[in-house]
């Protein structure tokens, strides 16, 4: 077991994504979330679990479903809340919404609500970073929807030849949308597809946030030191909501609730909370809600944007 300050701060961050995003789907009926949210609560610990081992200083790039990549790579909450709420104070100014957080400070990219652009954008970063020689590396997040683009395949292709720093994570949870993998897959051995281009694969079936941190660390590692280039981690998890917005669907037929129930019984937000000492876990616990509830307080309170900055960041200078 890690020691209990391992714990805790992997703690801190499952707890903040899941009560962050509890507390968006609370206040999305208000209206005063102007955006569409796409929710990661369950599949928290995919994000945690590699974040933990980045350093400030490595790149992470997300999706439209970035909440979770977005803060678990310290990015802070009060510009995630203040950007759905479209505030001028939002990480992206109050222009982009939820599925364009992005934070410079933080190497959190921009994200896209196109499905799979992120994935060259972030290997074109790698790029970068490998020429750069500082050790530093990207982890790209994406869905097992955003295999199906080719670009997908001509990123894989590209990161292998030159060997980049570049972690794939495929946060597969089964859908794209209310499609399942079985309509839409030929065969489900994405780790032997992406095999084929020449780089390590692997698969993580049951959401363990230790078991993502172990494989994320082993190859990011070897990245640092060179003696490896570019990964892939299948990460098996679950979306509790529905695809878009902040309700539940299993009354909408293309799922049923019964395939939750393994995941709430594996929840890694509880199993981490039980790792640790009453009083620790408290305290986590009162620390991220008064971050939460501050983070509210600054999204009412922040002012719109000037419209006279409507053009600004649309087209380079
Ligand atoms: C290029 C493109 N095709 C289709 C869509 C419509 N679309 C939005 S989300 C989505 C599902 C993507 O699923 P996945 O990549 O598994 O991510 P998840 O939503 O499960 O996190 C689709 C098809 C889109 N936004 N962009």
């Amino acid at each position: 077991m890690l020691p209990e300050a391992d714990l805790a701060r992997i703690y801190r961050s499952l707890r903040l994504i899941r009560r962050a995003e509890e507390e968006t789907a609370r206040v999305y009926p208000s209206d005063k979330i102007k955006s569409p949210v796409h929710l990661s609560i369950g599949q928290e610990a995919v994000a945690v679990g590699i974040c933990d081992v980045l350093r400030p200083d490595d790149v992470v790039s997300g999706t439209y479903r970035g909440h979770a990549a977005y803060l678990a790579k310290g990015a802070p909450l009060k510009g995630m809340m203040a950007e759905m709420f479209g505030k001028a104070t939002g990480a992206a100014g109050g222009k982009g919404g939820s599925m364009h957080l992005v934070s410079a400070e933080h190497n959190v990219l921009g994200a896209s609500a196109v499905v799979g652009t992120s994935i060259p954008a972030a290997v074109g970063y790698a790029l970068a970073l490998k020429r750069e020689g500082k050790g530093r590396v990207v982890a790209a997040f994406f869905g097992d929807g955003a295999t199906e683009e080719g670009v997908f395949y001509e990123s894989l292709n590209f990161a292998s030849l030159h060997r980049l720093p570049i972690l794939f994570v495929c946060e597969n949870n089964g859908f794209a949308i209310h499609t399942p993998l079985s309509k839409r897959w030929a065969s489900p051995a994405i780790c032997d597809r992406v095999k084929g281009f020449g780089m390590p694969a692997q698969q993580i079936a049951d959401g363990d946030v230790f078991a993502i941190r172990d494989a994320a660390s082993r190859h990011i590692a070897a990245m640092r030191d060179r003696t490896g280039g570019p990964a892939f981690l299948e990460c098996f998890t679950y979306r509790w909501r529905e695809h878009v917005g902040p309700a539940e669907d299993y009354d909408a037929g293309y799922r049923d609730r019964q395939a939750l129930t393994p995941w709430q019984t594996g929840d890694q937000v509880a199993r981490v909370a039980g790792m640790l000492p009453a009083d620790a876990r408290k305290r986590i616990e009162d620390e991220v809600e008064r971050e939460i509830a501050e983070a509210l307080d600054h999204a009412e309170t922040s002012p719109w944007p000037d419209p006279k900055e409507l053009l600004k960041d649309v087209f380079a200078d």
